[in-house]
């Protein structure tokens, strides 16, 4: 028996709309398609559409007529410059479309997007935020925080949970952006620090491979420790975490001129003992690491 007109447009595929393929945007269009959405594709240099079109997807002419082809809008771009020049010339083809923006940025720029959206008749504005590379996506390796409207978001959460694992982070369209700054900034504090450390362990003589394989396996003692520093950031209390700062300070001395000692970077053990000295001289040395906090501007 023929399906009738709603049975038929209950099993059709979601469409989907991808504007920007880059490396990014050509791995969210690609799983896209192979997820069996009906997935529609721009991007401002043609010929890096060719691949997608061959794995099935629809190349739209300009970025108006792929936004107006699909409910849910994905955008990802270089950079906001970029979303500003894009978004220009939708005109009013995000009417009655959710707009995610995938493309990094800050949380005021976020807001500024889902203003845009809103003024444009848009049906919701979605902002999210990649943390992973572009081979994980489809995995449950590769983050994406999102923010903004909640009714749009729950409407499209099955197709933006096919990208990887999603986290939902409020109303606020900046919030997303929030939750990226910070959880980048952590990687790369961690790893700026890692690779200064890498030049210790190379100048004593040590396999680089092989030290970083015993402090990945040692990082098991961290989440424990984030979450009682966040606790005692948060209530003011501050136990002997990783000893007393007495303790520590002498620890800190002796970090800092082994490594002078081999001509390695030390500025961030110096700041660490700069602000555990402060902290002794102000009466706190019982307290631990997460004692520094009180000194970190901006104190509120
Ligand atoms: N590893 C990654 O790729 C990181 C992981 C973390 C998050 N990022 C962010 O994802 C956004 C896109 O990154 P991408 O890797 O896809 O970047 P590219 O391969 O360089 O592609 C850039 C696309 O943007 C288009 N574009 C640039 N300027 C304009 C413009 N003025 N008008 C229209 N499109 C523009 C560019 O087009 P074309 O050069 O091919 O014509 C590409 O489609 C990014 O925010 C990362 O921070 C990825």
């Amino acid at each position: 028996m023929a399906a009738t007109a709603t049975e038929a447009a209950d099993t059709a595929p979601e469409a989907v709309t991808v504007i920007g393929l880059g490396d990014m945007g050509s791995a969210i269009a690609r799983t896209f398609i192979e997820r069996g959405y009906r997935t529609t594709v721009w991007n401002r240099t043609a010929g890096k559409a060719a691949p997608l079109a061959g794995a099935g997807a629809s190349v739209a002419a300009t970025a108006a007529e792929a936004a107006a082809a699909s409910p849910l809008v994905v955008v990802c771009l270089l950079d906001t410059a970029a979303v500003e020049q894009v978004l220009a010339s939708l005109g009013d083809a995000v009417q009655g479309r959710v707009l995610v923006n995938l493309t990094s940025g800050s949380p005021a720029q976020a807001r500024d997007h889902a203003r845009w959206a809103g003024e444009h008749g848009a049906a919701g504005y979605i902002d999210g935020k990649i943390m992973g590379d572009p081979p994980y996506v489809g995995t449950p390796n590769i983050m994406f925080p999102f923010s903004g409207s909640e009714q749009a978001f729950r409407a499209h959460e099955p197709a933006l949970k096919e990208l990887g694992t999603v986290a939902y982070h409020g109303e606020d369209a900046g919030a997303a952006a929030v939750e990226f700054m910070a959880q980048v900034a952590v990687g790369y504090e961690l790893l700026i620090g890692f690779l200064h450390t890498l030049r210790l362990v190379r100048a004593e003589g040590v396999d680089a491979e092989e030290f970083a394989g015993r402090v990945a396996a040692s990082m098991a003692g961290y989440p424990p420790l984030l979450e009682s520093m966040a606790k005692a950031v948060k209530t003011s209390e501050y136990g002997p975490d990783l000893g007393s700062l007495n303790v520590q300070a002498a620890l800190m001395g002796d970090m800092i001129s082994h490594r002078e000692s081999l001509g390695v970077e030390a500025v961030r053990m110096r700041e660490v003992k700069r602000l555990m000295d402060r902290r002794i001289a102000d009466g706190h040395g019982d307290q631990g690491f997460s004692s520094l906090f009180e000194l970190l501007p901006p104190r509120a």
